[in-house]
């Protein structure tokens, strides 16, 4: 059967093969494959990956060199021929390719992104290298220089990912290796299709988990894994106390108080891959000597300041002095600033300046938000070292205008946790994008296709995302620009006054996908005023409006900015700027994070609509992190949400395959009469060369194939069946008259 290969019998291999199908089939046929470890299924172009949680042996150099330069019928279904087939396009079309990855927290979208870097990278290592023009000894080096710059940008690529997980991901409810940020990669390829540079953009970080972690979970990576790898007079240099994670109090807020497994080895890996990214012995010292200090501010404690009458201010408790000494040694700043910035603020007004103690709420917001911000900015600090060593290791030549890139997506998934804040607001703001973007682009391609072809199409009905996008981004009166407009309401606002807000807006104009307790008191799901509930294309979540203003705002005090400008660490210092600005100046009130997070993802929306895209839609089998276990009623909700149904049919519109001319004789010329062998004739165009064959075997009719000016489209998986036993019956007679002709010409 054509579609299906020899290889691969379990179940159906590509779902737009069957002739009518439901989510039922759907979820049938995946669990079935899925028992026999056939995690990948195709829906025609796109890929559906399902998460073994185990090692089943898939990403060896066989694989790599088994599905390099394939068709896609060719191999049973693997994320190999994504990576070849964006690769391909390239050269192909000429034209930028983009992977998409989508799936929720935990589905594998990370794990496929990293094994189709691995594939693009190891392809790189065999074309690398035509020879340029010259003589044969230039010829030589300038093979060996190139070489070796394809084989950096791949290392570059594959290598920062352990640093950049230890700094960006962390573990969760739902996923041990969760990203906490975007990913976004441009690989760029030069006109042989070599990787010759590439750069990266990440997106939102959820820095509040550097002080605060929902139950059960963990802070990032990169902490577990310096208390467990770094030797112990490093961890004396760095003042990182010797006894149990319990001595951190930013650490154990989700009540995980133990290492992880793979913590110090990994830790390793950090290391290798800062030098890899060549990072100078003074970056990575400042790296870990600012990651310790974030670790130890959160054990910085406030207690009354003796001094204060009113008995309302609070000054660093006389048990941390030390900590403090030493957590001022390790930023590089002086130490009676930093003491001063964690209990007192200058206010400055048009005409003056005075410094506000703080009493305790007050303090501890300050330390944590300085907390946040420190490792927010390292963590674009080291980011953005990875994407300089990505660019000097370029090889780009004079032919910028013939590079091509490939990006890559690898993004937070769609979440649901016990209580959603402002990072799942955003996370799942996100998913709903891109799922638009998804629907965009499928029926876009679609239609063009159709229309390219001269083929009528027949429309699908989609479930349409785009009320929802608008509900949280339209310009004045989304849920984004809401909440900017409290923001910028004079006075102490509440975080319940966003929600009266909104209510008051939806009360006018109510939409099916807003709703909270006033809106409608009956609904026991909303048990808090302080939630409001958004049913998402993925599922309802309810949010809890708690900070939402304080993480829009996302202000960071100037006092806190002029010291960490003011460290004599230029590592430190220059990821401070705005710290310069004159400390009486009436400071400009930046941008939203909010705001900056949804330009951000328009950019890339925008970016990514212009590239021919692949998508990876990526399952998950149960919500236990256990290999081998199905759950039906999980992956049914999945395979609803992210469409397969209607992007089987739509891949469909009544053509179970579509075939370029070249492909469909080159695989059914022998049904031909064998009398006429060679076929065709030489001179015949493919097209009419196609409609005899087909014509011959009485498949031509109008409700079975039609003729597409470059491809042929056949409606029903019957007639791709009855081409397959056509070639099958045929087989012999050709063998017969093949060794005819050759004996004839010995
Ligand atoms: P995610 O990226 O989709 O979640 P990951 O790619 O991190 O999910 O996958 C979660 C875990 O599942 C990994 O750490 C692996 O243990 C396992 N896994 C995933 N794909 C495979 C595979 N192909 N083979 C074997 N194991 C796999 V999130 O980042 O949470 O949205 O924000
Ligand atoms: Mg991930």
């Amino acid at each position: 059967m054509e579609g299906q290969s020899n290889e691969d019998r379990v179940g159906i291999s590509d779902f737009i093969l069957y002739d009518s199908l439901t989510n039922e089939d759907i979820v049938e046929n995946l669990q079935e494959r899925f028992a026999k470890n056939k995690i990948y299924t195709y829906i025609g172009e796109i890929l559906v990956s399902v998460n073994p949680y185990r090692d089943l042996q898939l990403y060896t150099e066989k694989y790599i060199a088994d599905y390099r330069n394939r068709e896609r019928y060719e191999r049973p279904p693997h994320i190999y021929w994504v990576a070849d087939t964006a690769h391909k396009t390239l050269a192909r079309f000429g034209q930028d390719t983009c992977i998409l990855i989508s799936g929720e927290s935990g589905s594998g979208k990370t794990e496929a992104s990293k094994v189709i870097l691995q594939y693009l990278a190891h392809n790189a290592a065999f074309g690398a290298g035509a020879a340029p023009a010259g003589s044969r000894q230039s010829r030589s080096i300038d093979r060996q220089r190139v070489r070796a710059q394809v084989d950096r940008v791949a290392e570059i690529l594959i290598q920062s990912t352990s640093l950049l997980e230890a700094y960006g991901n962390a573990q969760t409810t739902r996923n041990d290796n969760s990203s906490r940020f975007g990913k976004y990669m441009d690989i760029m390829f030069d006109f042989k299709g070599d990787p010759a540079g590439g750069s990266m953009r990440n997106y939102l970080l959820e820095k509040s988990r550097v002080v605060h972690q929902q139950s059960g979970e963990r802070n990032f990576h990169i902490f577990y894994q310096m208390l467990a790898g770094l030797p112990e007079t490093e961890r004396k240099r760095l003042g990182l106390p010797q006894g149990s994670l319990r001595d951190f109090a930013y650490l154990v807020q989700g009540g995980c108080a133990a290492l992880g497994k793979e913590d110090a080895a990994n830790f390793r890996k950090v290391t290798q891959a800062m030098d890899s990214v060549q990072f100078s012995s003074d970056e990575k010292d400042s790296c870990l000597r600012v990651t310790a200090a974030v670790m130890l501010l959160g054990n910085m404690e406030y207690e009354a300041d003796p001094e204060d009458r009113s008995n309302s201010s609070v000054r660093v408790k006389s048990s941390c002095r030390q900590a403090v000494a030493q957590l001022a040694g390790l930023l590089r700043v002086p130490p009676d600033g930093l003491v001063k910035a964690l209990t007192s603020r200058r206010i400055v007004t048009a005409s003056d300046s005075v410094d506000k103690a703080y009493d305790l709420p007050q303090a501890t917001y300050a330390r944590d938000a300085l907390a946040k911000a420190i490792y927010d900015r390292l963590f674009n600090f080291v980011f953005e070292k990875v994407n300089s060593a990505l660019a000097a290791a370029g090889h780009f030549g004079s032919d910028g205008d013939k590079r091509r890139a490939i990006g890559i997506l690898d993004i937070y998934g769609f979440e649901i946790f016990e209580i959603n804040s402002f990072e799942q607001f955003c996370i799942n703001y996100c998913n709903e994008r891109l799922q638009q973007l998804f629907i965009e682009l499928i029926l876009k391609q679609e239609q063009e296709e159709y229309e390219r072809e001269g083929i009528q199409w027949e429309h699908i009905q989609y479930f349409n995302n785009e009320p929802i996008c608008e509900l949280i981004d339209r310009p004045t009166s989304g849920l984004f620009a809401l909440l900017d407009e409290t923001c910028l309401r004079p006075g102490q606002l509440t975080d319940r006054e966003f929600l009266a807000r909104c209510e008051r807006e939806f009360q006018q104009r109510p939409s099916p996908h807003f709703d909270s307790r006033k809106l409608s008191p009956a609904d026991k799901a909303m048990q808090h005023e302080r939630d409001f509930r958004i049913t998402h294309y993925a599922g309802a979540v309810v949010y809890s409006v708690e900070n939402f203003l304080d993480k829009n705002k996302d202000t960071l005090y100037q006092d806190f900015k002029r010291l960490l400008y003011s460290s004599s660490d230029r590592h430190l210092s220059c990821q401070w700027p705005e710290g310069a600005e004159a400390s009486n100046r009436v400071q400009k009130r930046p941008p939203s994070a909010g705001l900056l997070f949804k330009q951000s993802i328009q950019a890339l929306v925008q970016r990514l609509a212009g590239m021919r895209p692949h998508y990876v839609r990526c399952l998950k089998p149960n919500g236990s992190k256990q290999p081998g276990s199905f759950d039906s009623r999980l992956v049914e909700h999945q395979a609803r949400y992210l469409n397969l149904l209607e992007s089987a049919r739509v891949r469909r519109a009544g053509f179970a395959l579509r075939l370029p001319y070249p492909y469909f004789l080159q695989r059914y010329k022998l049904c031909d009469s064998p009398a006429v062998w060679p076929h065709p004739p030489p001179g015949m165009p493919p097209r009419d060369a196609a409609r005899s064959i087909l014509a011959r075997l009485q498949l031509d009719s109008e409700d079975r194939v039609r003729y597409g000016v470059s491809k042929l489209f056949v409606r029903h998986a019957r007639t791709v069946f009855a081409l397959e036993q056509a070639r099958v019956r045929a087989l012999p007679a050709v063998v017969t008259v093949i060794q005819k002709h050759y004996r004839g010409r010995l």
